[in-house]
């Protein structure tokens, strides 16, 4: 157990951070949705189970992912795609539970995107240990549209790098509850999360969970 500053920081208050000119932190912005979003979440995961994928090039994914909503993301030795089944299951996504919806919409409201409407929720599961290496995110055909991402569990630190690989990566700490919102000029900056430490979460054990929000078409 290790008992540091990154690991006890949990916001409870609600505040606004800046990051960028279209990048905004929501600290503690779905701490009032957890009791809701969590059985939803069960709910999901027994219908379309996570998964680990496999890249384009061949690697195993540490992250483990399951998608809701209309489209979900998944990959294999063909490429990357979204896709209104899911591969595993031959079915639909599960679709968008409802207050994942009502969160997901007011945070971009929050920061200034109104009526943003998703079709895809891509939800990574971490542990301990697993790290999602930096890349961009264009499989999206509406940069337009915001992302909106929720953190739940335990603590993670997000890289957020330029429109470079190489530009040097600003660290922000992720915690329990906090919405981060990225649109408009910042959509297409190198990201990524550091591996994780070791930490348990009073309600969710040794996890990470990131929901993230996309308009995709
Ligand atoms: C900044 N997920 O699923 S969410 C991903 O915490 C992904 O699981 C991370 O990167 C996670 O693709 C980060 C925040 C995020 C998502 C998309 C972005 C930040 C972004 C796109 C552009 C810039
Ligand atoms: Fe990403």
């Amino acid at each position: 157990m290790t008992f540091d500053l990154f690991d006890a920081l949990e916001a409870t208050e609600q505040s606004q951070e800046q990051l960028a000119p279209g990048a905004f932190v929501l600290r503690a912005f779905a701490l009032p949705y957890v009791q809701q979003l969590l059985p939803a979440l069960a709910a999901i995961e027994q219908a379309s189970p996570f998964r680990h994928l496999i890249t384009p090039g061949g690697f195993r994914m540490s992250v483990a992912m399951t998608c809701c909503g209309e489209l979900g993301w998944t990959s294999d030795r063909r490429g990357y795609r979204y896709s209104a089944i899911d591969p595993d299951t031959g079915r639909h996504w599960p679709p968008l539970p409802t207050v994942f919806l009502q969160l997901a919409q007011s945070a971009a409201a929050q920061a200034g995107f109104d009526g943003f409407m998703p079709e895809a929720c891509l939800i990574n599961r971490y542990e301990p240990g697993t790290r999602l290496t930096l890349h961009q995110d264009k499989d999206e055909l509406d940069y337009g549209a915001p992302i909106v991402s929720v953190s739940l569990g335990i603590p993670a630190m997000f890289l957020f790098g330029g429109n470079a690989r190489n530009d040097k990566a600003a660290r922000v700490p992720l915690f329990h509850g906090d919405v981060v919102v990225w649109g408009g000029p910042d959509r297409l900056r190198f990201h990524g999360i550091l591996p994780l430490k070791e930490a348990e979460h009073s309600l969710l054990g040794r996890q990470r969970i990131n929901l993230t929000f996309r308009k995709v078409a």
